[in-house]
């Protein structure tokens, strides 16, 4: 095969070319664990330090959903108010969201409607949403949100609700399979 140095091969190139992509953003309060959660699903580590994330981090993993590979897209948005204009930036043409909240802090549960609205008025208002209540694994601090309440808090907007530990990984595989298996029903492939 001919190969001018530096450049990939035609039939590679074709390949990059023609696999589809989604496009796939986590929001919810700051501290809930979205980074880990993307950490998890992407090189399945975990960190106890919190490195807040500045604006966004960007990162793809390409993933075989029914057979098929697909170029995920992860966009990994601050949840702190002051990136609000960043994030408003991004949320157009999002294909899936993950919106978190951590099961401990009940200010972050009670926030999850304020972010449906963002991503509604900034143009993310035809992506699959699901409701994530991670940090499961602390669950039996004082104050936690019942997984029935977390539950019926998605059910009555009609969304699914998935419950994750990014610490031990349980529930994290389930929810981007299933999230990324409902995108790729919907997404017309190239
Ligand atoms: N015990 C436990 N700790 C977690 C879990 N997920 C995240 N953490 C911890 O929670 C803190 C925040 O996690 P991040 O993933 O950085 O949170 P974030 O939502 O990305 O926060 P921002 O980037 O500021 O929006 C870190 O100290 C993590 O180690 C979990 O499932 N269980
Ligand atoms: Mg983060």
């Amino acid at each position: 095969m001919e190969r001018q140095t530096g450049h990939l091969s035609r039939d590679i190139r074709e390949v990059v070319n023609n696999i589809t992509w989604m496009k796939v953003i986590a929001i919810g309060n700051a501290n809930v664990g979205k980074t880990c959660l993307i950490k998890h699903f992407c090189e399945s580590k975990f960190s106890q330090c919190y490195h807040a994330t500045v604006g966004v981090d960007y990162g793809f993993k390409v993933q075989n959903v029914n057979g098929i590979p697909y170029r995920v897209h992860l966009w990994d948005l601050s949840g702190d108010e002051q990136y609000y204009d960043v994030r408003t930036e991004l949320y157009n043409g999002t294909d899936a969201c993950f919106l978190v909240y951590d099961v401990t802090n009940p200010s972050s549960f009670e926030s999850l409607d304020n972010w449906l609205k963002e991503i509604a008025k900034h143009g993310a208002m035809g992506a699959k949403v699901v409701v994530v209540g991670n940090k499961a694994d602390l669950r039996s601090n004082r104050g936690s949100i019942a997984t029935t309440e977390g539950r019926k808090w998605a059910t009555s907007r009609k969304l699914l609700y998935y419950e994750t530990s990014a610490l031990t990984g349980d529930g994290v595989s389930t929810m981007f399979t299933e999230l990324l298996d409902s995108i790729s029903e919907k997404k017309p492939r190239h």
